[in-house]
């Protein structure tokens, strides 16, 4: 880290004891895994500044950023419009949920047979080992599965900081109507807390950058294609990761920079793998960072991660708004329509995800796919035996968490399963 953070994070109320011990664990789990990899393209070097920084710089550009009076909204899903929070100058950043902490703490709160994400969001907080929680004016949480919409309650009892916008199960035309109210309701809410007004200029405005972040990681999903990958599923996953954290205007500008590193790469024939390496797409709950393990034991497999179907990846930059709007209300329509189409198992019926599966695995010219449930997940343990019926491809389906426990047993398996795509 570039200096000293210590007064901040005191401030901010953090823990300092075991915020120090979760930092270099980090650090190191990032040198293993991250540094590690061999022919990283030279634009990595920013996405490793920004982890270097995770809980520095970043931390303290929003701590700033709040002197000035702009509003924090902390979010743990990719429902939640991105683009209202920008129009109104607010920041916007998804909550650390993506490693095994604080778990004891929050088994006092929530049943042991609970998500790893949900108790991780619960056990960084207890822990007082999430500096973005504490920067937060408001969390936004939704009713997407009954894990997170029941935790929501208690995380409100324990932040008073809760706001839980009403996601419906179905997609019927009623549901659509019911979608858009939520999606107002919501824009009011962010008016209300930061005294300010929404213009069609500034919703414009905000949509172009929320676009062009998801138009960014479209490319570089798309120069995954190639084969040899220009670049490895893990460092993928690390931008696909960073995209919840970072400035979004910076961050777009520096997944472009890779790609254009990457496209010169592609011209090359230069690739991270040697031509033929077995492609692997992971389809399945999301990866919250730093949620590496799956990645890190393919690719120590012999195979390579080329696409992630999940909410750390494809379902979040698939599509875009419209931006073709000439009214406030027109655009809030555009938008409710666009998040509408987001493929989560948490809808009923959910068929439109098999059929963007199968899309994906053909577009990135993949020779298998690895579905990946978090232990608990129900939404997506069960659409994991839909999907093996429904998909002609090679397809193994694993149920894992955040520990380290079940990592040999997994290598095993998945080592098994890339040995039958060669
Ligand atoms: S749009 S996938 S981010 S709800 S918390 S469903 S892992 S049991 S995160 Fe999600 Fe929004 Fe849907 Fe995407 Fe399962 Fe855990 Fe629930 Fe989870």
């Amino acid at each position: 880290m570039s200096k000293d953070y210590t007064p901040l994070w005191r401030e901010l109320g953090l823990d300092l004891v075991k915020h120090d011990g979760l930092l270099s664990v980090l650090s190191d789990a990032y040198k293993n895994i991250y540094l590690s990899q061999k022919n990283r393209p030279d634009g990595m070097k920013y996405f490793d500044f920004v982890i270097s920084e995770v809980h520095g710089l970043r931390v303290e550009e929003i701590y700033e950023a709040k002197k000035q009076g702009r509003k924090v909204i902390g979010t743990f899903c990719i429902y939640v419009p991105e683009e209202l929070v920008l129009a109104l100058d607010g920041i916007f950043i998804g909550l650390c949920a993506g490693a095994e902490i604080g778990s004891e703490e929050a088994e006092k709160f929530i049943p042991r047979n609970t998500c790893a994400l949900i108790k991780a969001f619960m056990g960084f907080k207890l822990s007082g080992l999430c500096p973005y929680v504490e920067l937060t004016d408001l969390i936004v949480g939704e009713t997407t599965c009954d894990g997170k919409k029941k935790a929501y309650e208690i995380f409100d009892e324990i932040t008073k900081k809760m706001y839980v916008m009403g996601i419906p199960n179905m997609k019927n035309d009623l549901d659509k109507k019911l979608w858009l109210s939520e999606v107002v309701k919501f824009k009011d809410k962010l008016e209300q807390i930061t005294g300010k007004k929404i213009t069609l200029d500034n919703l414009k405005k905000a949509t172009e950058i929320v676009n062009n972040k998801r138009i960014a990681l479209k490319r570089l999903s798309k120069l995954r294609a190639h084969d040899p990958p220009p670049i490895s599923g893990l460092d993928a996953l690390l931008v696909n990761q960073i995209a919840f954290y970072d400035d979004p205007i910076r961050f777009t500008l520096k997944v472009n920079e890779l790609c254009d590193e990457l496209e010169e790469r592609v011209k090359n024939s230069e690739g991270v793998v040697s031509k033929g390496t077995p492609r692997i797409l992971i389809a399945g709950s999301p990866f919250a960072i730093p949620n590496w393990k799956l990645h890190a034991i393919v690719e120590n497999s012999g195979a390579i991660v080329v696409g992630e179907e999940s909410c750390v990846g494809s379902r979040n930059f698939r599509e875009i708004v419209d931006n073709n709007f000439n009214s406030i209300e027109e655009g809030l329509e555009k938008i409710s329509s666009r998040y509408l189409s987001i493929d989560c198992a948490c809808f009923t019926p959910n068929n439109e995800r098999i059929e963007n599966i199968k899309n994906l695995y053909k577009e990135l010219d993949a020779d298998g796919v690895i579905h990946y449930s978090l232990q608990f997940c129900t939404p997506y343990m069960i659409e994991a035996y839909k999907l093996e019926r429904k998909i002609d491809s090679p397809y193994m389906r694993i149920e894992t968490d955040y520990s380290m426990e079940d990592f040999g047993q997994l290598k095993t398996r998945i080592e098994a399963f890339i040995e039958t795509l060669r």
